[in-house]
């Protein structure tokens, strides 16, 4: 690629999904092309993510106004990347990384870091010619060939995502054995539907999490597990690895005690009593994979859940790696895991983030691409779910505007590029599960 400029850029106070404040960048090159970004926000942040600059001050939303990463785009990014000339993505993050000069990011916002390497992510691949995903396929290993992700449907709530007692935050559906994008995502539809119809019949509420799925009162993640598998048959379709699988995110930093211990409900227990019940939740029901399953800090916990389980079920680290290259490679030396969730203003440039995806493919790491809870319509991770080849992406429920943004990208690239292939790439399906 040759040389360009950035000739305008500039950020906006928009609200999310949540109806809180986050940004969005438009950005012009020299050569016409032009890029755009919306910021995602999340609620369940762990403590190694980049820092999401937020004004905290009580006059404005509570405090959580974005003028000041705004301002730090309109303001010391923008005389810095303006009317120069450069190379290439990664040099304007450096420079956004050194003019910021935190480790964490915190002076200028990951959120104004992000915002603008996404728009000029969508520059670049607009100047190019091609689509998003072609554009960012050149940034992977030469082995890894790009593919339609299996959703994760998370249809359940919980956590700090929703207003009821569940602890854990996630319960999602992947239609692993699903033939194509477009009937993927009609399975996920369809069982969307019957598990609305089934808490409805059996007068539970039908009310809904951040992330658009249902948040009943119930406590025990077995009954959820359950009622997710009664769900999955009303709608005709097979519960299992090779039908419709489940996937967890306990996120489990939120309900450690200061003790060290876990609170699930009414029950008290120590990491290798939860990771005893997440065994028994594998065998009983077609659990495939579990992300966050004990806390961040929790690093013999998470080696002794690698050791039980690991085997046959896979282990995604989110809290615990904050899509952050250094961490990922001192984990993998642990191992702690297998997987890893990816959402790039965790950590805060677009180009770190290829960065996590590249290391956890060159070490044998599967990844998921994963939503913020707090969205807006931008679709990017759509676009790098197929380019990362990893065969795996969550965005919520199939419902709420701002989840099926990329649901709908996913099914336009699959109709567009009908030579794509769906599905976990070979060798990623692991055992567990009935
Ligand atoms: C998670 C995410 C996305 P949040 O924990 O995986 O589902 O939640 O964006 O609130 O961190
Ligand atoms: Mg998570």
């Amino acid at each position: 690629m040759s040389k360009f400029a950035i000739i305008n850029m500039s950020a906006v106070e928009i609200l999310d999904s949540r109806g809180r404040p986050t940004l969005s960048v438009h950005l012009t090159l020299a050569n016409g092309a032009t890029g755009w970004a919306g910021v995602p926000s999340g609620a369940s942040t762990g403590s190694r993510e980049a820092v999401e600059l937020r004004d905290g001050d009580s006059g404005r939303y509570g405090g959580a106004g974005v003028l000041r990463a705004v301002g730090s785009i309109n303001g010391e990014i923008a005389l810095m990347l303006e009317h120069c000339t450069w190379i290439s993505l990664a040099e304007v993050d450096q420079a956004m990384i050194e003019l910021d000069g935190t480790r964490d990011k915190s002076r200028l916002g990951a959120n104004a870091l992000v915002g603008v390497s996404m728009a000029l992510t969508r520059a670049l691949a607009h100047w190019e010619g091609g689509s998003l995903y072609e554009y960012l396929t050149a940034f992977t290993p030469h082995d890894v060939h790009p593919r339609l992700p299996v959703p994760h449907f998370n249809v359940l709530n919980g956590g700090v995502h929703a207003d009821n007692a569940m602890d854990f935050q996630e319960f999602m559906i992947a239609p692993l054995g699903a033939a194509s994008m477009s009937e993927a995502v009609r399975i996920g539809a369809e069982v969307y539907a019957a598990l609305h119809r089934r808490l409805a019949k059996e007068g539970r509420v039908t009310s809904l999490g951040d992330e658009g799925g249902f948040a009943p009162q119930l406590a025990d993640p077995e009954d959820a597990l359950a009622l997710l598998v009664a769900a999955i048959e009303d709608a005709g379709h097979t519960p299992g690895l090779h039908g419709v699988a489940i996937a967890l995110d306990p996120a489990a930093s939120r309900f450690r005690e200061p003790d060290g211990s876990y609170r699930v409900g009414d029950a008290r227990m120590s990491s290798s009593e939860l990771i005893k019940r997440y065994a028994a939740m594998t065998e009983e029901y077609p659990i495939w994979s579990i992300e966050d399953g004990l806390a961040e800090d929790d690093e013999d916990g998470w080696r002794l859940l690698t050791k039980e389980l690991g085997d046959r079920v896979q282990l995604v680290g989110d809290d615990v790696f904050a899509t952050n290259p250094a961490i990922i490679r001192l984990a993998i030396e642990h191992g702690i895991g297998n997987a890893a969730l990816i959402k790039p203003n965790q950590i805060g440039t677009v180009t770190e983030t290829l960065q996590a995806i590249s290391l956890c493919q060159t070490r044998g790491y599967a990844q998921m691409i994963s939503h913020r809870s707090g969205e807006t319509h931008d679709d990017f991770i759509a676009d790098l779910a197929v380019a990362s080849g990893c065969g795996q992406l969550k965005s919520g429920a199939p419902a709420r505007g701002e989840r099926i943004a990329k649901y709908n990208r996913l099914l336009e690239i699959a109709a567009y590029r009908p030579h794509l292939p769906f599905g976990l790439p070979e060798g990623a399906r692991r055992t567990g599960g009935i």
